[in-house]
C-alpha cells in the first residue's frame, strides 16, 4: 500500500514548513492546501532566503519568486515581486482566478493589491540590513558573472553568499515542499527570495515550472534548491519526474538529474550546489545533490519531521 499522506521539504528548516503542512494532511486535507500552508509558514519566518525578511538584491531590495502546482497540473508563478508577504498565495491566486500561469514584477504586485494582498513596507529585516551592509563593504558593485565567488556556503551552497547568523552558522535556503495526500494526490510549491545580492531582475529556477518545481499526478513530484541557473538549463525537476515515469525510484531519478547537470561542466560543478528532492505516488522519497551538505525533512504517520542528509555527487 502507498505510504500516505506524506510531506517532504528541502533543508532542515523543512521542520517549519512540514509542521504547517502536516495538520492539513492528517485531517485528510488536500496536498495543494498543505503545501500552501508550508510556504506561508516559511514566508512568515524571518530568515536569509525566503520571504520579505530575506537577503536583498544588489540594489538593496528584496524580490521574491514562488510557484505552486496541483494534481491537475494547474500551476501559478510569481517572480521579481516586491513588498508582498506571501508570494505563494499570490501564485495560487493567479492559478485559480486568471487564465495565466506567470506574473512578474510590477504587474504581479498590481494584481496582488487588486486582490487585497497588503503592500508591505519594503524595509529590510535587521539581519538582511546587516548582511547587505557587509556585502556592500566587501563587494564592488559590478554586475559581472561570478562576482559572488568569494565565499562558499558551509553547506556547499556555492558561490553566492547567504546570510551568516550570530553564531557563525547560516540559516536555511529556498524552501520547496512536495506532498502526497490521503487521497493519493500530489502537489508542490517552491518559494524563495532567490540568491542573495543577485543582479536586479534576476530570476532563478524557483518560480519556473519544470525547473524549481514539477508535479505530475500520474508519477510524483520534485523540487530543487541551489544555483537556479544550473537547474533551469536542464529543466531539472521535470527531468526528475520524467526519470521516475520511466521507472526510476525518486532517489535514482534525483541522482540522474544531478549527473546530467555535472556532466555539462564537471569543473564548474565543483563550485556550485544543486539539490533535488522527489516523491512518487507510492510515497517513496529520494534526494540527491551536487555537493555534500544538502538535507531534507520528511513528515509522515507520527507527524514528526525527520531530517535526512542527502547523498551527493562529490
Ligand atoms: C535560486 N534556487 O534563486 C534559488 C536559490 C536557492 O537555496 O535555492 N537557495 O536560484
Amino acid at each position: 500500500a502507498a505510504n500516505m499522506p506524506i510531506v517532504v521539504s528541502t533543508w532542515d528548516s523543512g521542520q517549519i514548513s512540514n509542521g504547517a503542512a502536516w495538520p492539513v494532511l492528517e485531517k485528510g486535507g488536500k496536498a495543494i492546501d498543505a503545501v500552501e500552508q508550508a510556504a506561508i509558514a516559511i514566508e512568515n519566518d524571518i530568515n536569509c532566503c525566503v520571504g520579505l525578511g530575506g537577503n536583498p538584491d544588489r540594489d538593496g531590495r528584496v524580490t521574491l519568486d514562488a510557484c505552486i502546482m496541483d494534481e491537475k497540473s494547474n500551476c501559478g508563478s510569481v517572480a521579481f515581486v516586491e513588498r508582498i508577504k506571501h508570494p505563494i498565495s499570490l501564485a495560487r491566486k493567479i492559478m485559480e482566478t486568471t487564465p495565466h500561469v506567470f506574473l512578474v514584477g510590477e504587474g504581479a504586485q498590481q494584481f496582488a493589491i487588486a486582490n487585497g494582498f497588503p503592500l508591505e513596507s519594503g524595509k529590510l529585516s535587521p539581519d538582511a540590513e546587516k548582511a547587505y551592509k557587509q556585502w556592500l563593504v566587501k563587494s564592488e558593485y559590478k554586475p559581472v558573472m561570478n562576482i559572488e565567488r568569494q565565499q562558499s556556503h558551509p553547506k556547499g551552497h556555492g558561490p553566492f553568499a547567504p546570510m551568516r547568523l550570530e553564531d557563525g552558522s547560516f540559516n536555511h535556503d529556498t524552501m520547496g515542499t512536495i506532498a502526497l495526500d490521503a487521497k493519493g494526490d500530489v502537489s508542490g510549491m517552491c518559494t524563495t527570495s532567490g540568491m542573495g545580492f543577485k543582479m536586479r531582475g534576476r530570476v532563478g529556477d524557483s518560480p519556473v515550472i519544470g525547473a524549481g518545481l514539477f508535479v505530475d499526478n500520474e508519477v510524483g513530484a520534485a523540487t530543487s534548491s541551489g544555483q537556479g541557473e544550473e537547474v533551469i538549463r536542464v529543466c531539472g525537476t521535470h527531468l526528475v519526474v520524467e526519470f521516475m515515469r520511466n521507472g526510476l525510484s525518486p532517489g535514482q531519478a534525483c541522482k540522474k538529474a544531478v549527473e546530467r547537470i555535472v556532466k555539462r561542466d564537471p569543473e564548474k560543478a565543483k563550485n556550485f550546489q544543486v539539490g533535488f528532492i522527489a516523491i512518487n505516488k507510492q510515497g517513496e522519497v529520494g534526494a540527491y545533490a551536487v555537493q555534500k551538505g544538502f538535507n531534507y525533512t520528511v513528515t509522515q504517520k507520527d507527524g514528526k519531521g525527520k531530517v535526512f542528509n542527502s547523498e551527493s555527487y562529490f
